[in-house]
């Protein structure tokens, strides 16, 4: 996420802290740096003007200088003006006091509002909530369509009824959900190539019928500075009360995520980070701060992990990692785990670089190799997965041609394994029974 940004932030701050004492020279040459690297990822250029003059004043403050380890307190800067950035307070999404509240979905074309609604609808439903959903995207053929074939993949109603007028739609579907026992109305809108008069009426109206609890813009990350400079059309007409940017699993540069907040004064509230539906994750300034600058980002984390992961399960982990008994049927069961929770390389960026974190990577665990491991383990008896230590040689091999991968695997799985052991017990101790539950894989 946000790659390029984040790896030239790293190395221009890591130079920084390189350095044995810092004079004030060796703080402008990183701001310039810093400039150049917000430029380039197409960050708004008034965003990037204030953020770097007010990281400098800041680091270059008597304080900084003179404390044992200003490299370190530099990078804390960084750190807090990019929390600033994206808005310090975490923006939920509201809930209207009365049922239903109504979210409505605007945004220009292709930029991910029927995926969002399906999404969105999906992430409500695991809170409890009992969503309906209605596209009134009446103008494209086949729109009304997609969101019906969503719905049936994510198992959510949703609306349908004949008629071409979308305020007219909206309003029989808000009927509807106020008839039945729904709690919350998505609604999809149609799109446009760019703004213009003819959608933003629809879409007003749309909104004077229905009166939304939210009007959250989708934007697509990928587009930087057009993506804020529609928010900010969409903003004048619409009254947004929050952003959703998409396809930041892409190589979006950063531009739209560092800039919409300042720009339109809206906050971004999700972020799409993938096809999948289950691919939305709540946004958190302070997560997303921390992974640019690769100290990865726990809180989202532990969204992830507490929708994937068994409560008891992982405290049953827990216990054992504590008291040395992690075998490879739990190694296994945590690998099946760690694929639940999504696209390995998203996983890895969110953890934070601790000696742990390096290990992983040492290991280079790729996707495809997730899946030979847990073949390999599948392979073996459950015996064997309870004991390590009586796989001999011919155990080996038969463990290799059961699961299709050369003895040369298998021996390399069961080195990892050992290793894998005395690491993890080793961070199992360090917590306290109640420090990890939530967190389903001993990170
Ligand atoms: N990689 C990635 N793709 C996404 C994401 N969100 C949406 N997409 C893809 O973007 C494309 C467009 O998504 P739609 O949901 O159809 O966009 P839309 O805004 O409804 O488009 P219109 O209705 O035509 O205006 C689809 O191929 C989606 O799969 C995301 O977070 N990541
Ligand atoms: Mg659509």
């Amino acid at each position: 996420m946000l790659g390029n940004l984040s790896t030239k932030l790293q190395r221009i701050l890591r130079d920084l802290k390189g350095e044995g004492r810092i004079a004030e020279r060796h703080i402008q040459v990183a701001m310039r740096e810093i400039r150049i690297a917000l430029l380039e990822a197409d960050v708004h250029f008034k965003v990037v003007k204030e953020f770097v003059s007010r990281v400098k004043a800041r680091a270059l403050g008597q304080e900084v200088l003179r404390n044992l380890m200003p490299g370190q307190q530099v990078v804390k800067i960084v750190l807090d003006e990019l929390v600033e950035l994206f808005g310090r307070e975490e923006a939920d999404l509201r809930f209207s006091k009365l049922s239903p509240s109504v979210i409505l979905l605007v945004g220009l074309h292709g930029s991910g509002k029927t995926t969002t609604t399906g999404k969105l609808a999906l992430w409500l439903q695991k809170k409890g909530h009992h969503p309906l959903m209605v596209s009134t995207d009446v103008h494209r053929p086949a729109a009304i369509e997609q969101l019906s074939i969503i719905a049936r993949d994510i198992e959510i109603r949703v609306y349908e009824d004949k008629g071409s007028d979308p305020v007219g739609l909206a309003k029989k579907a808000l009927q509807h959900t106020l008839n039945t026992g729904f709690d919350i109305l998505l609604i999809d809108t149609a799109g446009r190539l760019h703004s213009d008069a003819e959608l933003m009426t629809e879409l007003s109206r749309i909104a004077e019928a229905v009166n939304p609890t939210e009007v959250l813009l989708v934007a697509d990350a990928m587009t930087g500075q057009d993506a804020v400079n529609s928010a900010r059309e969409f903003n004048q007409c619409l009254n947004l009360s929050g952003v959703v940017l998409t396809k930041m699993d892409g190589d979006a540069r950063g531009g739209a995520a560092l800039s919409i907040k300042t720009v339109t004064g809206t906050p971004i509230k999700f972020i799409g980070v993938g096809e999948k539906y289950e691919a939305l994750e709540v946004f958190h300034p302070e997560g997303m701060a921390s992974r640019i600058l690769g100290m990865g980002d726990v809180l989202s984390l532990i969204d992830k992990a507490q929708e994937v992961v068994d409560e008891d399960h992982a405290r049953d982990m827990l216990k054992k990692l504590q008291r040395n008994e992690f075998t490879l049927e739990d190694f296994r069961e945590q690998l099946r785990q760690l694929r639940r929770l999504g696209p390995l390389e998203q996983v890895l960026g969110m953890l934070p670089q601790v000696g742990l974190l390096k290990g992983v990577k040492k290991m280079q665990l790729d996707e495809k190799q997730l899946v030979h491991l847990e073949a390999i383990m599948s392979s073996m008896t459950a015996k064997e997965r309870a004991g390590y230590k009586i796989i001999k040689a011919s155990r080996r091999k038969r463990i290799a041609k059961g699961s299709g991968r050369p003895v040369s695997e298998v021996n390399r799985l069961l080195r990892r394994y050992v290793q894998m052991k005395k690491m993890m017990t080793k961070v199992g101790k360090s917590f306290s029974s109640k420090g990890l539950p939530k967190l389903g894989f001993p990170i």
